[in-house]
């Protein structure tokens, strides 16, 4: 590709973010310089049109990559685990997080820490939290912000067929698309042992626990309907890598998905720890 520009959103209504506002959504994307302007004004469409409320401030930031490395990424692969209604979501993104080789009592409080509200006051993050493998503990520099992961996309070579892929399986939407790519560059950062998230938006249900050695495992049900209650917890294992070189890979590394993980349909919970206890395929260091 030629010159290519990175593009960000975040909208938030009552004021900005760091005055106060509430958030609203977010979006990002990394398009070659044609394309940046049509891009900014699709998110801002998208934000103006958003569930979870009109906002009225929307930053758009557009920034050249020009002679930055970019990493070439896979995607993760895809397994969606069969829940019942979403307390049992939970209890199940507890075991997944075990398969992933987080501790119970510490998948446990990530869990609590969403659905309390993470940010000072109980309410939701416009980022993750980033907790500690070990104690449990919260490390994010900023506790109402928390960290961000930015600047990935799919190559535009790969955008086609995983469409065609993820309709196969009733999945090609904006939270899946989105939620697979964010959740493959973190997985990718080698001291992010796990991640958990369920989406903000009220209408949409589901979240996932991620992990390099298992894949993007969603979860149908993690969250009453409309919840406006949200989040991420990325899993910080400090023996795998520092945390200032941690958040410059999740904050600022440029990353682009060129080739692409498989998809497989629905199965149960006992049918995925199997396949995992059975395959060579997962490791889990
Ligand atoms: N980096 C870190 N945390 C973020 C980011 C980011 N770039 N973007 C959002 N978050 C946090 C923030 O706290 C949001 O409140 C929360 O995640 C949820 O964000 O397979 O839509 O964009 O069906 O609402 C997952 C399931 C959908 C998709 C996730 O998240 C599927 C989703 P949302
Ligand atoms: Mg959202």
């Amino acid at each position: 590709m030629d010159q290519l520009y990175s593009v960000k959103m975040r909208s938030a209504r009552g004021g900005p973010h760091e005055a106060g506002g509430k958030h609203i959504s977010g979006a990002e994307r990394i398009v070659p310089a044609a394309e940046a302007a049509a891009v900014a004004g699709q998110m801002v469409l998208r934000a103006q049109g958003h569930e979870r409320g009109r906002p009225d401030f929307i930053n758009i930031k557009i920034e050249g990559l020009a002679g930055e490395d970019i990493r070439e990424l896979t995607s993760l692969p895809v397994y969606t685990i069969k829940t019942g209604e979403w307390r049992e979501g939970l209890r199940l993104a507890e075991r997944l997080l075990e398969l992933a080789g987080i501790k119970p009592e510490v998948a446990r409080q990530a869990i609590t820490c969403l659905l309390e509200g993470p940010a000072p006051g109980g309410g939701n993050m416009r980022g993750a939290v980033l907790m500690d493998v070990n104690t449990g503990c919260r490390l994010e520099p900023d506790p109402g912000r928390g960290v961000r992961a930015a600047y990935m996309d799919y190559h535009p070579s790969v955008l086609g067929e995983l469409e065609q892929r993820l309709a196969r399986y009733g999945l090609n939407n904006n939270h899946v698309r989105e939620a697979l790519c964010l959740a493959s560059k973190v997985a990718s950062v080698p001291s992010i042992a796990a991640e958990l998230c369920w989406s903000d938006d009220p209408g949409y249900t589901a979240g996932y626990v991620a992990a390099a050695g298992l894949g993007y495992l969603r979860l149908e049900h993690l969250k009453e309907k409309g919840s406006e209650r949200g989040g991420r917890v990325f899993f910080w294992d400090p023996r795998r890598g520092q945390l200032e070189e941690t958040l410059r890979l999740l904050e600022r590394e440029p990353c682009l998905i060129t080739r692409l993980g498989g998809i497989s349909s629905k199965m149960s919970f006992a049918e995925f720890e199997k396949k995992v206890n059975q395959s060579q395929s997962f490791q889990i260091s």
